[in-house]
């Protein structure tokens, strides 16, 4: 695997991709403060038929916000088909970055330049809640323990370094974008999140990993569920698997 020279072109045009199921009382917030974070920065929000209006209101604010891009699809088909539709949007448009960020503010839009600036010198910025112990607020422990157990047993499957491996929240340049065949990513829950790191690393783009802190949402519902937890625990076996027999173009 050869490693991929580092980017030489500076950030000039960032797309944050934001999606968003059932986030009312969220958005107009998010909207607001991940734009304030940085002037390069643009948004698109992909919203799956929240039946609780969140669309109706990003829509007013894209009349009046030319930096603001609704794209509105039919019903809730996941998290992943909605970063690839935003990742395909960013290539047709010719941004140089993407960022991923969840609209529940557990991200904080304060870290965006953070990212921007590690994605100098990267291909891909994670933003990590355990690369500098552990970065989470107001978790059970419960769910802290699945997402620090869910991080080791994907290290130790894709054998890939990196100690956040379901991080949300991060920067992806394009010839990363580029280089990766969007139409062959399948997973959709935590695993699209392991996916999408796991083809950048094995292409030998440079991925650096900085620390966030990550925050519970405090406003709306979780749409977290045990089916997207199983679906990571054998899509990551697919993953190596598909390596070590040459597939997972
Ligand atoms: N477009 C779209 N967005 C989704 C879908 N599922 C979740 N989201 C959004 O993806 C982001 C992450 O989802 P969350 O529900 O916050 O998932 P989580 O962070 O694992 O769980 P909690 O923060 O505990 O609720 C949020 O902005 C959601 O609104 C989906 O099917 N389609
Ligand atoms: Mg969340």
């Amino acid at each position: 695997m050869a490693a991929i020279n580092l980017p030489e072109t500076p950030l000039r045009n960032v797309l944050a991709i934001m999606p968003t199921y059932n986030e009312r009382d969220n958005i107009r917030l998010a909207i607001e403060r991940v734009l304030a974070s940085d002037d390069r920065v643009n948004l698109l929000i992909i919203d799956d038929a929240s039946p609780d209006g969140t669309g109706e209101i990003v829509s007013e604010i894209q009349v009046i916000n030319p930096r603001v891009t609704l794209m509105r699809r039919s019903a809730k088909l996941g998290l992943g088909t909605a970063y690839v539709a935003g990742f395909k949007y960013a290539l047709e448009h010719e941004y140089d970055a993407v960022i991923e960020i969840d609209a529940d503010l557990s991200h904080n839009p304060n870290d965006i330049p953070r990212l921007l600036k590690a994605g100098e010198t990267a291909h891909f910025v994670i933003g990590s809640r355990y690369v500098q112990g552990v970065n989470v607020i107001n978790w059970p422990l419960q769910r802290l323990l699945l997402s620090y157990a869910a991080s080791i047993y994907s290290r130790v499957v894709t054998g890939m370094p990196y100690t956040d491996q379901t991080a949300g929240f991060g920067l992806i340049r394009h010839q990363v974008l580029e280089k990766i065949n969007l139409d062959r990513i399948h997973s959709n829950g935590y695993s699209f999140q392991i996916e999408i790191k796991f083809k950048a690393h094995r292409r030998g783009f440079r991925v650096v990993e900085i620390p966030i802190v990550f925050t519970e949402r405090r406003q709306g519902t979780s749409k977290m569920n045990k089916k997207i937890v199983f679906e990571a625990i054998w899509r990551v076996w697919k993953l190596r698997l598909g390596a070590v027999f040459g597939r997972n173009k």
